[in-house]
């Protein structure tokens, strides 16, 4: 019989959330991802009240460690978890590094309209105001809720919610570590409850074209970073170690260096995919009929370098053509 209280499942991964400091007052220095997920769970007071929790752990690292293997395993877990009438929302622990990535995945395989929200910490559990228990808190009342349905995966942290495609961790330290530029949140948690008040208009989940059931990995994507005085040489290193595609991570409006131009051109003519993504943080960069577009370099539009290469390695598991990769980029 289902319970009057919505049943959230909760997926651990580790991270700081899991994390134990030798000393309380420096919670910049810690073991991470040692908590299992009963512990962390105990550790949040009222949570019995909001919903009927179940704690699995799924993996115990630091997330700067983050696999596909982990992201499968969680993909896989939380499609059951979709198809199970008993569980009504899905929350994921995570550490904060990576948690950008692993959310912008599941927002784009996991088939579901039900509540899946992510959270992690900032500070280890046993720090001085440790924030793990009120991000947990808030990520199960998120789960629980039904403002959640249908909105695709969300980063809830520090009592603010963000749509996966949008959030990123913009802060080394504090704990208001997550933002979406230019974008702003799709709400907030007060007191447990949701306050939402926009949504991502980007296909997701249940209307995502993209299935990794029956993939064990999926196609290298390399992120090569912009800067001044760059040379061609980790271009050339990406095409022939094998990387199936590029991510270059360009200056200002995706510009890539006059020095690297013909590598990047080369990796193409390999059939390599290059998406021309910007390090700036923030704006759009639609597709461009110039001379690398012409050649098939795909343009991100407005995600960043590490959700574009999430998206290029899905893409690439179906296919090669730069057109249906830009569209990819065009739509989720
Ligand atoms: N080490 C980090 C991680 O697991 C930091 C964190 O969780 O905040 O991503």
């Amino acid at each position: 019989m289902h319970s009057a209280k919505p049943a959230v499942l909760i997926l651990a991964t580790g991270g700081t959330i899991a994390g134990q400091a030798a000393d309380e007052v420096k919670s910049s220095s810690y073991a991470s991802g040692v908590l299992d997920v009963g512990s962390l769970l105990a550790a949040v007071p009222g949570l019995a009240a909001v919903a009927e929790v179940r704690g699995e752990q799924v993996a115990g690292i630091g997330s700067e460690d983050m696999t596909e293997e982990v992201w499968f395993k969680l993909a896989t877990r939380l499609n059951r978890a979709a198809r199970d009438p008993g569980v009504d929302g899905t929350v994921v622990l995570h550490g904060t590094d990576t948690m950008e990535e692993t959310a912008y995945f599941l927002n784009l395989v996991v088939k579901t309209e039900k509540p899946l929200a992510l959270t992690g910490a900032m500070r280890p559990a046993n720090a001085v105001g440790a924030d793990g228990p009120r991000n947990i808190f808030n990520a199960v009342s998120l789960a629980a809720s039904r403002a959640a349905r249908g909105m695709g995966a969300l980063i809830v942290f520090n009592d603010r919610v963000f749509a996966a495609r949008e959030a990123t961790k913009l802060d080394a330290m504090n704990v208001d570590a997550f933002g979406s530029p230019g974008l702003g949140p799709l709400g907030c948690m007060v007191d447990g409850k949701a306050h939402l008040y926009r949504k991502s208009l980007r296909r997701h989940t249940s209307n995502s074209e993209f299935d990794v059931s029956g993939l064990e990995t999926l196609p290298r994507v390399e992120i090569i970073y912009g800067h001044a005085g760059q040379r061609p040489e980790l271009v050339e290193a990406a095409v022939r170690l094998g990387a199936r595609g590029i991510v270059h991570a360009g200056v200002g409006a995706a510009n890539i260096h006059v020095a690297v131009k013909p590598a990047i051109i080369e990796a193409r003519r390999k059939g390599v995919a290059v998406v021309a993504a910007s390090r700036t943080g923030g704006g759009t960069v639609p597709a461009r009929r110039d001379e690398l577009g012409e050649l098939g370099v795909v343009y991100p539009d407005n995600l960043n370098p590490q959700k574009s290469r999430v998206l290029l390695q899905l893409a690439l598991a179906r296919t090669s053509d730069p057109e249906a990769i830009q569209e990819c980029f065009a739509t989720y």
